[in-house]
């Protein structure tokens, strides 16, 4: 129970990821349905599986101002796989009940690996109390037929003996799947929701050197995309042929690099997508080189800044195998460019990238278990709904750290921060917070404490996982124009490692 439907709605998209099932989400009518659309635009985008039953109004009360009544029919167009209206339930209709059901979960689970949200509108009349009768018998024969595209194994034509090739992959794709990339010879890159990949490559393609010793002869393409934008300009420089797969979900492809896709998953045991592996060996080498060098740099007491938050946040959830769940904006960018791989399960609302309903998300993924967050002041401001009804009845364990740079610190990094004096920049990217979040966390009856040091944001982290309930981390950080310049100096300490390391 969440007295928030749009908080509701993110929460479930958290205990969908964190359960890879469909998820229920009943509202009452109204308004209340309206607020589940960000949730459900979301799990569109982002494949992840909702069964959303909203309540309504009978058809004889549309329209004469009956209260809390609007128009719910089709209410979230084409965001949902499937829509169903089967009007007031009538006991000698119950034999269509179980097929609409079957229908619904389906549909939500999704073919060609790609699952989504459902909307069933169901119209209710007075007195709206009723006996529960027996539910009708189901089918003899079990579930109805589907289409499994997503275990289909395709080669086609493909032949990559001996050549130099680079995987692409992001949400959707499973770390077994990038372990057979990698068995094969690949070299993979990944978003921030990927596990096993290789790590810090962002940093080195910025290194224009670097870039043309790193160009692949084929490039692979599977789900989501990386959020790093140098990557997507190398992809478009380097002008190899790229080949996807489209069973590990819905499959990005903003720039049309895509020349060729194939249905299903590549057959990993054939011989012939065997690549040439002193490629991956390649890669991996120089990501272990920039490894040394952040590690090298850190020491236990440091202060802290963003990347370095997101390299602590990321050992914790490695070290503790527990879910990591991160915020859009600067988190999954810092966890893909400069934490170590993740070898713990990792989420993000990358369908849609909003900032909205993330604190949401990381709680529904920790009910029942545990999860650990990373989110921007902003993102945890935006959600701060979340908060109130926190893990609800089932419980857990979550840890939610909020990177306080007090405002968006990712606009910081574009053209517009140097381009526009202050006075316009900070109320209209910047947008600067100020508010005192250990004190809104605690308001709400949640564990709350700040940390300045990667010490004690690794200590605190590992004590919120002992302990039932929220426990909120502000982790201090240099403000936004730091954080730029901070950025800069990690990369150029990357390309100063590899060209070293080169002559
Ligand atoms: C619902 C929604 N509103 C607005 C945006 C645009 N937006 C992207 S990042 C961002 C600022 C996020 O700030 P914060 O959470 O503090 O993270 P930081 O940029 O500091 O890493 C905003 C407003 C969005 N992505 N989603």
């Amino acid at each position: 129970m969440r007295v928030d439907e749009r908080s509701a709605g993110f929460f479930a998209i958290g205990r969908a990821l964190s359960s890879g099932l469909p998820v229920a989400l009943i509202v009452t009518s109204g308004t209340a349905a309206a607020e589940l659309h960000a949730a459900v635009a979301e799990a569109d985008l982002a494949g992840v599986p909702l069964l959303v039953v909203t309540a309504d109004r009978p058809a004889e009360l549309h329209g004469v101002g009956a209260p809390q009544t609007i128009e719910q029919r089709d209410l979230y167009q084409s965001a949902v796989r499937r829509f169903e209206e089967p009007g007031v339930a009538r006991l000698d209709a119950s034999a269509s009940w179980r097929p609409l059901a079957s229908r619904c979960w389906w549909a939500a689970t999704g073919t060609d690996g790609e699952g989504g949200p459902v909307h069933i509108n169901a119209a209710f009349v007075e007195p709206l109390v009723a006996e529960a009768l027996a539910l009708p018998m189901g089918r003899a024969a079990g579930a109805p037929w589907r289409l499994e595209v997503g275990r289909l194994k395709v080669n086609a034509d493909v032949d990559l003996r001996g050549r130099r090739v680079l995987a692409v992959v992001g949400r959707g794709v499973k770390r077994e799947t990038v372990a057979s990339m990698r068995s094969l010879g690949w070299a993979v890159l990944g978003d921030a929701t990927v596990g096993s990949t290789v790590a810090h490559y962002d940093g080195l393609l910025r290194d224009a050197s670097f870039a043309d010793a790193a160009r692949p002869d084929v490039i692979v393409r599977l789900g989501g995309l990386p959020a790093s934008k140098v990557l997507a300009e190398q992809i478009r420089h380097w002008q190899v042929p790229v080949l996807a797969w489209r069973g590990s979900g819905s499959l990005s492809d903003p720039d049309s690099v895509i020349g060729t896709s194939y249905p299903g998953m590549p057959d990993f045991t054939a011989e012939r997508l065997g690549a040439d592996g002193s490629y991956r060996a390649f890669w991996e080498s120089a990501s272990g080189f920039v490894a040394r060098w952040l590690s090298d740099r850190e020491s236990a007491d440091g202060a802290l800044n963003e990347p370095d938050v997101a390299r602590a946040v990321v050992s914790a959830s490695n070290d503790h195998d527990v879910a990591l769940v991160i915020g859009s904006s600067m988190p999954v960018r810092d966890v893909e460019w400069w934490a170590a791989p993740r070898t713990a399960v990792t989420f993000a609302n990358r369908g849609a990238n909003g900032i909205d309903g993330v604190v949401s998300t990381v709680m529904g993924a920790a009910a029942g278990g545990a999860a650990i967050g990373l989110v921007g002041d902003v993102t945890f401001l935006h959600d701060v709904s979340g908060l109130v009804d926190g893990l609800g009845a089932v419980g857990g364990r979550c840890v939610l750290v909020v990177v306080d740079n007090g405002g968006g610190g990712i606009f910081s990094f574009l053209s517009q921060a140097t381009s526009l004096p202050p006075e316009i920049f900070e109320p209209l990217f910047g947008t600067p917070r100020h508010h005192d979040i250990v004190a809104v966390a605690k308001a709400f009856a949640h564990r709350a404490t700040a940390v300045a040091t990667r010490a004690a944001l690794r200590a605190e982290i590992d004590a919120g996982l002992e302990r039932e309930g929220v426990s909120v981390i502000v982790a201090r950080v240099p403000d936004r124009a730091t954080n730029v310049a901070v950025h800069e100096e990690y990369v150029g300490a990357v390309a100063h490692a590899w060209r070293s390391r080169a002559s």
